[in-house]
């Protein structure tokens, strides 16, 4: 009896000396390893399960499933157009009009199709217009010279497109930003200038065209780019790096300067219910931004820049005067289009998406941005979505509870539907 007593209480003590002396080597090894583990691998090892995140993501992708960084998920289904040119950029722009989706092509092409229940199997159809009358075309240049077209927006039955005007004089291109107005309900599209900017620069620079939203009664909003010319941005006598407010009649030139120091600006949403205008714009080497526009207010291009600039510039705004933005990217996203998608995405609060192009990386484009905000105007990227192509812009169907993105490099809009 005694001695079975004293096998299983040396059986418990070697049993405790073996897990002392296994957790003391496991500990002493773990201590090794971590040692030799330096920053540089473990940098290495986290960006290798960033690209094995980013292979999952695009597996789910061509199975039409979506999940965010967040966890909620979508599904999405493509409609392709032809597309004859990998890199015809810009592809194009998309909105509603009632229970029509309309599609204009960077190079003028305008598509109407009427919405169907499932708003992927909807079909378009080329619209006739005049529109191309307005654009030079060369086949010597790029598409981002053909493609001429920088927005539409539909507002009370007629559809505005923004698109990059072009003279020559002598041998060179010299461009301004433009807008043309048709009425819809009309079988050929007859589309007549209601803005224009006397100004002119060389289309070499390429941060030209402009985003179009209603602001108020008969008054427009446009956020015009930098154009490359950056003493035009710091003087009140230029329209570049500014937005700018004008009536839609025939006094085409007319304008007033509502905010400035913008450099490239890629997406405006007039939040009507919010009483918030929202702008995205691209930085160089950093500093993509999302601002909120408040009429006299500067937004610091060329001066203040959270990006690397040729320049020397601040980065904090507010300290030198300028307004600071709700939102920017140490590593570009290449921003586009913003826009609100009421309950579409999970929230609480009033959340708005942001699309991206190629950006920085896929890590950091290819994606859209969730930002919402709250009633005390506090706003905060809470997710991102990852979509795997260059976002050209974007829109919130209502009728259907869908987002549509107009997607670049596949030449196709993508219907989100959760
Ligand atoms: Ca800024």
């Amino acid at each position: 009896m005694k001695n079975k007593k004293l096998i299983i209480f040396s059986c418990i003590f070697a049993a405790l000396l073996l897990f002392i002396f296994l957790a003391f080597t496991a500990q002493k090894s773990k201590n090794w390893l971590v040692n030799k583990i330096d920053a540089k691998i473990e940098n290495k090892l986290s960006i290798e399960l960033d690209q094995i995140k980013l292979e999952l993501k695009k597996t789910n992708l061509q199975l039409g499933l979506i999940r965010s960084e967040k966890d909620e998920n979508f599904i999405i289904n493509k409609i392709y157009f032809n597309k004859k040119n990998s890199m015809d950029r810009p592809f194009g722009y998309v909105e509603e009009y009632k229970n029509e989706l309309i599609f204009v092509h960077g190079n003028g092409n305008i598509y109407f199709g009427k919405k169907e229940k499932k708003l992927h199997e909807t079909k378009f159809f080329i619209k006739d217009s005049n529109i191309k009358k307005f654009f030079i075309f060369d086949s010597e240049k790029d598409s981002y010279f053909n493609n001429s077209v920088r927005d539409i927006y539909i507002f009370k039955d007629n559809i505005y497109v923004v698109y990059i005007d072009k003279i020559k004089i002598k041998d060179e291109y010299m461009t301004t930003t433009n807008v043309v107005k048709s009425s819809i309900n009309k079988n050929n599209l007859n589309f007549k200038k209601i803005f224009a900017l006397k100004e002119r620069y060389p289309e070499s620079i390429v941060h030209a065209g402009g985003k179009l939203q209603h602001y108020s009664d008969d008054t427009f909003i446009l956020a015009i780019p930098d154009n490359g010319y950056l003493d035009g941005v710091n003087s009140d006598n230029f329209a570049v790096g500014k937005t700018v407010l004008f009536k839609d009649n025939d006094k085409i030139y007319e304008y007033k300067v509502f905010t400035k120091g913008h450099r490239n600006p890629q997406g405006l949403f007039n939040d009507k219910k919010n009483n918030l205008i929202f702008l995205t714009e691209h930085g160089p080497a950093g500093g993509d931004e999302i601002n909120i526009l408040k009429k006299n207010l500067n937004y610091g291009w060329p001066k203040a820049s959270y990006g690397q600039a040729d320049q020397k510039t601040f980065k904090n705004h507010m300290a030198n005067g300028f307004e600071e933005p709700v939102h920017f990217w140490e590593n570009n996203p290449a921003v586009s289009e913003i826009t609100k998608v009421s309950k579409f995405y999970n929230s609480a609060n009033d959340c708005y998406f942001i699309s991206s192009l190629s950006g920085a990386s896929e890590f950091f484009g290819n994606h859209i941005y969730v930002m919402c905000g709250d009633s005390s105007k506090k706003f905060n990227i809470k997710d991102k979505i990852y979509i795997g192509d260059r976002i050209r812009d974007i829109a919130y169907i209502q009728s259907h509870n869908v987002v549509i993105v107009v997607l670049e490099a596949s030449g196709s809009l993508g219907v989100i539907s959760k």
